[in-house]
Order: C-alpha cells, then sequence, then structure tokens
C-alpha cells in the first residue's frame, strides 16, 4: 500500500511504501529492525515530519510551536504566573498604562491578534477602546481552537461593546484580514517574535508588511536585553514549570510518534547566548537513547550529552529593533517601557 508523507517546513511530499518507510521509497536500504511506518492523522504526520527533519539536522533542533499542544499550553499559562518569569507581568503593566493613549493615537479600529492564546492582557486594550465607541471589532488568531473560543466568549461576556470574530489557524491566515478590517491595529504580544531565528523574522515581517495596508497600525511587545542573572532565572525557575514544558516536547512525541523516551533522562537546560542576544533551551540526553517515529517507521539515535534545540527566545535592544523594522516600511509612534525597561510595547505605523 501506498501513502503520502509531507514535511510542511520545506514543502516536501514523499510517497511511501508502507512496508519500506521513507528512506526506502527514496531508494535507500533500510537496515534491519526498522519499524514499520502506521497511517496517521495529519496533525501527527505534520509533527512526525517536523521531528524527523530537525533530529537528523546538525545540530539538532525541534520547531518552538508544536510545545503548545493542550498540555504545553497549560503549562504556558502557568509559566505566566510564576514569580520569576516577569514578561508577562511587565507588559501587561505597561498596557494598563498606555492603552488610553494608544487608543488615541490609533483611532478607532478593528483589532487583530496573532497568537492570541487567553487573550487576558488584551483587556486593557479592549477597555480603552471600547469605551468611546459603539462597538468595536476583535479579531483574535489562534491555531488552538479550544482556546479561541474560551477567549471569545469570556470577551463577549464582560464587554458587551466588543464583537468577537475569532480565526482558528496559523499567522498566515490572518494576513488578508489585514486590509479586509482597515482601518486594524494588529498586536503581536508577549515577545513571541523572540521565538522566530533571524532567518524566520525577516520571513516574518516581509509578509506582514505586504500584507498591511499604508496607514495601519502594529503593536509588538519584546522583551529587551538586561542583566542574564534575571534572564536565567526566568527560563530556569525553582518550581521547575519551564522544565516541565520543555519536557512536555518530548512526551508529545512518545505520546503522538509512540517515541519511547525515557523522559527521565532527558534534562531542560536554557542559557544565554551572549553575543546572539537570545536564551537558547535544549532537551539535553542524560543517557544514549534509541526513539522511534512510527508514523514514518523512522529510528534515531541520540547519544548521551546531545542537545536537542526546542525554542529560542530572543531579546532585543530598542533602538536597533526600530531601526530593524523600520527597514520594512514600520514607522515608529510610540515606544512604552516598564520603569525598569524590561520590557517595551512598541506603537508602530506602516508607511
Ligand atoms: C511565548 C515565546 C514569549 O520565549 O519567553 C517561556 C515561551 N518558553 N518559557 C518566551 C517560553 C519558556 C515564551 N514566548
Amino acid at each position: 500500500m501506498k501513502t503520502q508523507w509531507e514535511i510542511p517546513e520545506i514543502g516536501l511530499k514523499v510517497a511511501k511504501r508502507d512496508s519500506g518507510g521513507y528512506l526506502a521509497a527514496k531508494g535507500v536500504a533500510m537496515p534491519p529492525g526498522v519499524p514499520r511506518s502506521v497511517p496517521a492523522p495529519p496533525g501527527v504526520r505534520d509533527f512526525a515530519g517536523a521531528v524527523a527533519l530537525g533530529l537528523n539536522d546538525a545540530p539538532r533542533w525541534l520547531p518552538a510551536r508544536f510545545l503548545y499542544d493542550a498540555a504545553g499550553s497549560a503549562l504556558f499559562e502557568r509559566i505566566c504566573e510564576l514569580p520569576e518569569y516577569y514578561l508577562t507581568r511587565t507588559e501587561a503593566g505597561i498596557l494598563t498604562r498606555a492603552a488610553p493613549e494608544i487608543r488615541k493615537l490609533t483611532g478607532p479600529v478593528t483589532l487583530i491578534e496573532l497568537g492570541s492564546g487567553s487573550a487576558t492582557k488584551t483587556d486593557h486594550l479592549l477597555r480603552a477602546y471600547s469605551e468611546d465607541a459603539d462597538s468595536v471589532r476583535y479579531v483574535p488568531v489562534d491555531v488552538s481552537s479550544s482556546i479561541l473560543r474560551a477567549a471569545a466568549e469570556r470577551i463577549e461576556d464582560q464587554f458587551p461593546g466588543v464583537k468577537v470574530d475569532g480565526l482558528n489557524g496559523e499567522y498566515e491566515a490572518a494576513f488578508p484580514l489585514l486590509a479586509q478590517y482597515h482601518p486594524s491595529l494588529l498586536l503581536f504580544l508577549g515577545s513571541t517574535l523572540g521565538n522566530l531565528n533571524q532567518a524566520e523574522s525577516v520571513v516574518f515581517w516581509r509578509r506582514v508588511a505586504s500584507a498591511m495596508p499604508a496607514g495601519s497600525h502594529l503593536l509588538l511587545g519584546a522583551d529587551l536585553v538586561k542583566d542574564p542573572a534575571l534572564l536565567h532565572a526566568a527560563y530556569n525557575d525553582a518550581a521547575g514549570v519551564t522544565a516541565q514544558f520543555t519536557l512536555n516536547l518530548f512526551a508529545r512525541m512518545n505520546r503522538e510518534l509512540d517515541a519511547g523516551l525515557d523522559l527521565s533522562r532527558i534534562a531542560h537546560e536554557a542559557r544565554w547566548n551572549a553575543e546572539w542576544q537570545r536564551m537558547e533551551i535544549f532537551g539535553r540526553f542524560l543517557s544514549t537513547q534509541r526513539l522511534r517515529i512510527r508514523p514514518l517507521g523512522l529510528e534515531i539515535t541520540i547519544r548521551a550529552g546531545e542537545h536537542v534545540m526546542t525554542e529560542i527566545s530572543r531579546k532585543f535592544v530598542l533602538p536597533r529593533l526600530t531601526t530593524y523594522l523600520g527597514c520594512f516600511g514600520f514607522r515608529l509612534v510610540r515606544a512604552f517601557t516598564d520603569p525598569r525597561q524590561w520590557f517595551a510595547v512598541l506603537l508602530l505605523q506602516k508607511e
């Protein structure tokens, strides 16, 4: 029987025989003992393809977006409450103080939010925008349909003047909305930008810039470079929730790919890379393990001491970030920060 599998990262689609596995389909002889592949639903195939790609790269890596399954999203909500994780709290403080002024500077607009999640930090903005208007439209965009539905219900309850038009999908799905809902304010909060590496960031901002009509606004939350000790604490919390968040990605491999990993022999590691101005987060293998990617019929050996990068979290320096965004046609309208200058919220306008 022939099946299809694909690696969406590189748009690769391969026809494959169940009995032979991917390499056999490409004419590569399979070593004996490689498990047979089994058919899997599309979401799992995406994950399997990404894991196969990243774990066969050097250094090994996994795309950060797979951290956010139901268990991972719940763990991230707990991270936001940790005493060491200053980001969410600091950004919320900035938004509370700045919301009325942001509203004044943009005028009445539709709010479109990328990666809205539970959207609790958006409340300050929704309050400001619904205060002096009969109705405001809010378009949250998120890959998790359950979180999206819950957020929409909560917001329509809490803010009768807000009309919620949620969109379940990846960021790309939101780009056409920017012309449709003009004038709009695009929200990209929480320093989610930090997850994108240099190449991904260029692709992202080019797409946003070309989708945004001239004159429309962008509100960007960005975490700033600071004392590495504070960063280290934020990503190595005493309660170990961030470690659970990292390990959940490997647990997800066990759940969805039948990977057969011993999670007690994988350690969370987060370190500051000063030259790259980013936190780098890994699962470090404490012993050699052989893992299966059952849907693809692949096996991979990872040796003791090897690192698998699960995410990066870039930190920014304000004038440089502003000039960088200017290269894509975004003009800074106003920068808002907290008294300690730990985090910044930038209001920008597309030229
Ligand atoms: C959601 C990407 C902003 O980088 O701080 C938190 C994710 N990872 N702790 C971040 C995260 C570990 C978070 N972002």
